[in-house]
């Protein structure tokens, strides 16, 4: 029988108070586990909390910077000590900054880098180790259509994720020897407040620009939904993913693998 449950699993995913995170979490809490969540700000970590309760789902949310080596050494203690051993992290947190490269200070390129790249890094360190103490784990990168694709204005972003790819494959490289499979989620274009300003509605009323763009683009003719992307999540948290290992599961509804709708076909 395939096994996708992730019963007396603790999860952590990272920036999880709403968006993607949140809807990754909701999946993995179907599928038994117990979720465990930061956000760089305590009334985010609420706001998240109640929004989990809501969903009748008793989180646990800490306020941690993924940057913040020393934050995060913190955070895993208190995560083991308070909820348990980490068997399951989602390295989601992600900002993005969409200037043009030739306007962008080479500070903010790097704030983009730190948190979009370094972070995973720093939160994948952390974790490791007791990972490989308690016979394996599973750790999820969250990349990007840009992991493959650039576009105008997201130079760092593209950057960044590209990186994380790369990133994903040495973690299973390194630790795949311990049990540990590191693997990549690659979210197409999902409506969450990240591309909120993409789908903006036009002063007439009409869909914004890229919103047309994005929908000619997508052999699904939609965007993603945040919910999208949890049993993906799920599958690459379970047992049924096991050799399963360095990995990038795209779910894009077919962007990567389409040219784009031909002139005359709208
Ligand atoms: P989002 O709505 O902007 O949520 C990102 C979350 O990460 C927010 O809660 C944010 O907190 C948190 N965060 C930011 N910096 C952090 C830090 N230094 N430490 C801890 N938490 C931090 O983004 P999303 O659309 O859900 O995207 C989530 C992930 O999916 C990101 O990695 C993004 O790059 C990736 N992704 C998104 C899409 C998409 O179309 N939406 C597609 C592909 C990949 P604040 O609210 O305080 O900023
Ligand atoms: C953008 C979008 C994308 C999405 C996502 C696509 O400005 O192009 O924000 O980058 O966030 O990464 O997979």
């Amino acid at each position: 029988m395939v096994d996708f449950s992730l019963k007396g699993k603790v999860a952590l995913i990272t920036g999880a108070s709403y968006g993607i995170g949140f809807a990754i979490a909701k999946g993995m809490a179907s599928a038994g586990a117990t979720i465990v969540f930061n956000d760089i700000k305590q009334e985010l970590v609420d706001k998240g909390l109640a929004a989990y309760e809501a969903e009748g789902i008793k989180a646990h949310g800490y306020v941690c910077d993924v940057t913040n080596e020393d934050a995060v050494a913190e955070l895993v203690k208190k995560i083991t000590e308070e909820v348990g051993h980490i068997n399951i992290l989602v390295n989601n947190a992600g900002i993005i900054m969409r200037i043009p490269m030739l306007e962008m200070t080479a500070a903010q390129f790097r704030k983009v880098i730190d948190i979009d790249l370094n972070g995973p890094f720093i939160m994948a360190k952390a974790v490791i180790p007791d990972m490989i103490a308690q016979g394996g784990g599973k750790i999820i990168n969250i990349c990007s259509m840009m992991s493959e694709l650039g576009r105008e204005t997201v130079s760092a972003y593209a950057a960044a994720k590209g990186g994380l790819k790369m990133l994903t494959k040495n973690i299973a490289s390194e630790y795949g020897k311990f049990n540990i499979q590191c693997n990549a989620i690659g979210p197409g274009y999902i409506a969450t407040p990240q591309t909120a300003p993409l789908r903006e509605k036009q002063p007439d009323g009409s869909r914004h620009p890229f919103d047309q763009f994005i929908i000619a683009k997508t052999p699904a003719e939609r965007w993603g939904e945040a919910e999208d992307l949890a049993g993906p999540a799920v599958f690459l948290a379970s047992p049924a993913s096991d050799f399963v290992n360095g990995h990038v599961l795209y779910v894009d509804g077919g962007i990567l693998a389409y040219i784009g709708k031909q002139p005359g076909n709208e």
